[in-house]
């Protein structure tokens, strides 16, 4: 335990350090109908930060061209751009190269691209794809459609009573049917943090490989693929301070090497003759067509901004956060929060309702105090199955996010439950 000096000292680092990061957020200073923006819905998609924007429109105003195609000044700096992203979101995750990473257009696109050009060539009748509840959408669809045309089927790891991937389970789960192993890093609902490198060892031990749904991890966690040792890892853009449109896959080499494209089209082949094609390199034989170029430097600069603020630093900070909310959150009546509440299992987002309310209510209600959660589903229908719920409210955060969002969120729910109490 520190000294209340020194914990005095660090608390003033912490606010500074916050109070500047915060001022890089242009949009953290409007006004939303009676309050100032409490931007709580970073799992959706997180905001901008001044760097960002700058890039985007410097780009546009200095170096825009197609790539990889023209011989003249401006084409090989926007080349060269784009491929400068490649090389630091490629360090950000610690790959092996450079050439590891596919830009796609977000984390749904990638996973598409494995369960498409990866995953159905290789997928026999019976074979198993084994997903969780946990999952979004975009983890699960792509894979029913695969299991759909090739009659394999998806087999659901148990989750424990806290909502945690039960591992005793998923050992049990592997057959020789199983062909690969596909989880989210955190739950887009729960903020539950799976166990990835436990995982993933037991997947590998099994010679079963393993597909990483890093959306809600990037910006939260330090990631390293070569200790994790995941043979793909999917993220977006869009939640990790980067414009909406570009996304990434990594793949390990071996599997890069194998797979077919999913999309053909111009800046992915090497020759075209008139009834057949060849395929450039990877990545860009998964690269069809001019890529999201502006929004790859945007995606670079949206990089620098996270080594900037120091991605430990982040990861500290939302702990936090989230250890100031469960604690409010359990103070307030009337209020379930979901599983887990250990705030070692969980990250950046969190779930919970309010006793015969429901969750639109109250995202309504909160909204006119400038407060923005997200109500639903959020799509992961399987997850609210297996809550026994329609719906919830999620508060999700950002690195901008600060004791008085929760602070205003509690007090807002506050009215809430007055206007609904009989
Ligand atoms: N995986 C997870 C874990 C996600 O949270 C999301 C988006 C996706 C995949 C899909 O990402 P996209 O960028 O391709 O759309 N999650 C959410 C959300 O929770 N609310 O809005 C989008």
């Amino acid at each position: 335990m520190a000294s209340p000096a020194l914990q005095e000292s660090q608390d003033t680092v912490d606010k500074i350090w916050l109070e500047k990061l915060r001022s890089d957020f242009p949009i953290l200073q409007r006004k939303i109908n009676s309050g100032s923006l409490v931007y709580l819905d970073s799992a959706a998609t997180t905001q901008k930060p001044r760097q960002v924007i700058e890039a985007l429109s410097r780009f546009y105003e200095q170096n825009n061209a197609n790539v990889h195609r023209g011989i003249y000044t401006l084409s090989e700096e926007a080349s060269q751009l784009y491929e400068d992203a490649r090389e630091k979101v490629s360090a950000f995750v610690h790959a092996p190269s450079p050439r590891t990473i596919v830009f796609t257009r977000g984390t749904t696109e990638s996973i598409n691209l494995v369960a498409h050009s990866w995953l159905k060539p290789r997928l026999r009748r019976g074979d198993e794809i084994l997903v969780n509840a946990l999952e979004h959408h975009s983890n699960l669809v792509p894979w029913q459609m695969a299991a759909k045309e090739k009659n394999a089927k998806l087999r659901y790891v148990p989750l424990t009573e806290e909502g945690i991937l039960d591992l005793e389970a998923l050992e049990n789960s592997i057959t020789d049917k199983t062909r690969i192993l596909t989880v989210c890093s955190i739950s887009n609902v729960l903020g539950t943090v799976t166990p990835l490198k436990k995982i993933i060892e037991i997947a590998h031990n099994q010679g079963v490989p393993v597909l990483v749904d890093a959306a809600q991890a990037v910006a939260r966690h330090p990631i390293n693929v070569e200790t994790l040792e995941c043979d793909f890892l999917a993220f977006s853009s869009h939640k990790m301070y980067g414009p909406t449109g570009i996304g990434v896959l990594f793949a390990k080499p071996e599997y890069l090497e194998t797979m077919e494209p999913m999309m053909g089209g111009g800046g992915m082949i090497e020759r075209v003759h008139p009834d057949t094609s060849t395929w450039a390199e990877y990545p860009a034989k998964f690269e069809a067509g001019t890529p999201a170029i502006a929004e790859a430097v945007g995606l670079s600069a949206a990089v620098d901004c996270l080594n900037q603020w120091g991605m430990d630093r982040i990861q500290q900070h939302e702990h936090d956060l989230m250890v100031y909310a469960l604690s409010a959150l359990n103070q307030t009546p009337d209020l379930t929060v979901f599983p887990p509440l250990d705030c070692h299992q969980k990250a950046g987002v969190l779930s919970f309702n309010m006793s015969d309310v429901h969750p639109h209510d109250v995202a309504q209600i909160l909204d006119l105090d400038g407060i923005a959660v997200r109500a639903g589903h959020h799509c992961a229908q399987p997850l609210m199955k297996h809550l026994g719920v329609q719906a919830t409210v999620r508060m999700s955060f950002g690195s901008y996010n600060s004791r008085e969002d929760i602070d205003q969120l509690v007090f807002s729910l506050e009215k809430v439950r007055k206007i609904f109490s009989p």
